[in-house]
């Protein structure tokens, strides 16, 4: 299938307007602006905005999947595609986990980063007690079965995952380096290459962010897989420390890309000694926004992720006793300062939009019941537009229901975090399964692609938002 991936960056190439029309239940017009938002800002630029889920808060947590479907076009598995969450036990794959990444990916258009192939940490005792020969038809059986099963819906790889130790560059001592020796990571790209022929394969690591003997190593590394076409990027993990994103990054990521490969920032934390204070949370949004700068300003970074959605979700405090807060979002889902800095860094306008333009306002918060919905061109092209639309709940609510008429030939050809007849003239949606439950005030949102005749501008219907 042509991956969602690939769709959304076509779309991307479009004119971003900041029209926007709300039509209320009481049928009294506004106009409101668009709410700027990490991804929207991201698809402008054609970068990943990515982050690190947890399967179980995916599933159980609607304003976990509300925030992760609103502000990120990309996902990765904290831990479902890891070694012991696809096969805990030889030749007994199980993929639930990690499906049902790909099913909430797919129904919110964003992409699948798979993390990760062959790692050190979190491999069942089975795999480490083989022989050479069985691990390495371990390591085959496994890196095919996972990428068979994921091929079309996970683009890009991580194969290899912290191959490098932290002494001076030396290879990691692993059981597969002691096993196998170091042919090992070579062996595992050509597997995946087999695999997946069209996924863009990585070798990924932390503290390598800055030039020093372990990124030499990993450079090293890389040259060699690029020189037999098996690596298509890097990943730099950049599990970074407050005020220490190092000087030497951008050069850094410079050489990888003149290798002719890829870089991508996979694991973004950037952690603070506790409790962190407003200077603290100051420096952290200056290096939020340096880090995602120097991605934005690369055209060969593929984009960054994020390594969890809230303070409270970071992997952080359990390691590094006395340092957190870490991430985007505090515990309340709230954005921090940092989440101001990366989105500076996207070319979006935190606090959304400008409000001096002539004609528009910030849309408030619907008075009393019901709800409003808010459609905005995203981008728009020949034949086509991508619109995004917000849901504001005047009062709780358990699913709401919009309706609208085109004026003309405009027609849904797909559409996103809503369900129901789309494809007519008439337009009567519901919420997805996961968007329908808000408080007074919370908004969720949800977005469409339509057909148009070539060359018309894309039409602002009047919305009618009503509680089901
Ligand atoms: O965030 C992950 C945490 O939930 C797991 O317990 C941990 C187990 O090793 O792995 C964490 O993610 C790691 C990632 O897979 C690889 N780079 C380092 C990340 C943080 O430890």
């Amino acid at each position: 299938m042509l991956s969602t991936r690939t769709r959304r960056r076509a779309w991307t190439a479009g004119l971003v307007t900041v029209v926007a029309a709300t039509l209320g239940v009481a049928m009294s017009t506004q106009f409101a602006h668009a709410q700027t938002t990490l991804r929207d800002s991201a698809d402008a630029i054609g970068k990943d905005i990515g982050v690190a889920v947890d399967v179980n808060k995916l599933q159980n947590d609607a304003s976990y999947r509300n925030l992760v479907a609103t502000e990120f076009n990309s996902l990765t598995a904290e831990n479902a595609m890891k070694w012991n969450a696809t096969e805990p036990s030889q030749g007994q794959f199980t993929f639930a986990g990690g499906d049902a990444i790909v099913d909430f990916a797919q129904q919110n258009d964003q992409s699948v980063h798979g993390h990760t192939l062959v790692w050190h940490s979190q491999t069942p005792s089975w795999v480490q007690n083989l022989s050479a020969a069985q691990m390495q038809s371990a390591m085959q059986n496994h890196i095919t079965t996972v990428m068979d099963h994921y091929e079309g819906d996970v683009a890009t790889w991580d194969v290899v995952n912290e191959v490098v130790s932290d002494s001076n560059g030396a290879l990691r001592d692993s059981f597969w380096l002691q096993r196998l020796g170091e042919g090992y990571i070579a062996q595992a790209f050509q597997y995946a290459r087999a695999a997946d022929p069209n996924a863009d394969l990585y070798i990924n690591d932390y503290s390598i962010e800055a030039i020093g003997a372990k990124s030499d190593r990993i450079y090293t590394i890389a040259q060699g897989l690029a020189n037999q076409d098996l690596v298509d990027g890097v990943g730099l993990q950049s599990h970074l420390i407050l005020g220490q994103v190092p000087s030497t990054m951008e050069a850094n990521l410079q050489r990888f890309v003149d290798l002719g490969l890829k870089v991508r920032i996979t694991e973004l934390d950037i952690r603070i000694p506790m409790p962190a204070d407003g200077n603290e949370l100051a420096q952290q949004k200056a290096d939020f926004q340096r880090v995602t700068e120097l991605c934005a300003d690369l055209v060969d970074c593929s984009g960054v992720t994020v390594w969890g959605l809230r303070d409270v979700d970071s992997w952080v405090p359990d390691v590094f006793p006395g340092e957190g807060a870490p991430l985007l979002f505090d515990d309340n889902y709230n954005p921090k300062p940092a989440y101001d800095g990366v989105l500076a860094a996207l070319g979006g306008t935190p606090g959304g939009g400008n409000p001096s333009t002539p004609g528009e306002t910030t849309s408030p918060p619907p008075a009393g019941d019901g709800c409003t919905a808010t459609l905005s061109v995203a981008s728009q092209w020949g034949a086509g537009a991508t619109y995004s639309a917000t849901v504001t709940a005047g009062q709780s609510l358990s699913g709401w229901k919009v309706t609208w008429t085109w004026p003309g030939s405009e027609r849904i050809s797909n559409a996103w975090s809503i369900e129901g007849a789309l494809s007519g003239q008439a337009v009567t949606a519901s919420n997805a399964g996961y968007n329908g439950t808000l408080s007074a005030g919370q908004s969720t949102s949800f977005g469409f692609n339509i057909t148009k005749s070539e060359g018309s501008t894309a039409s602002l219907p009047a919305v009618t938002c009503t509680p089901a």
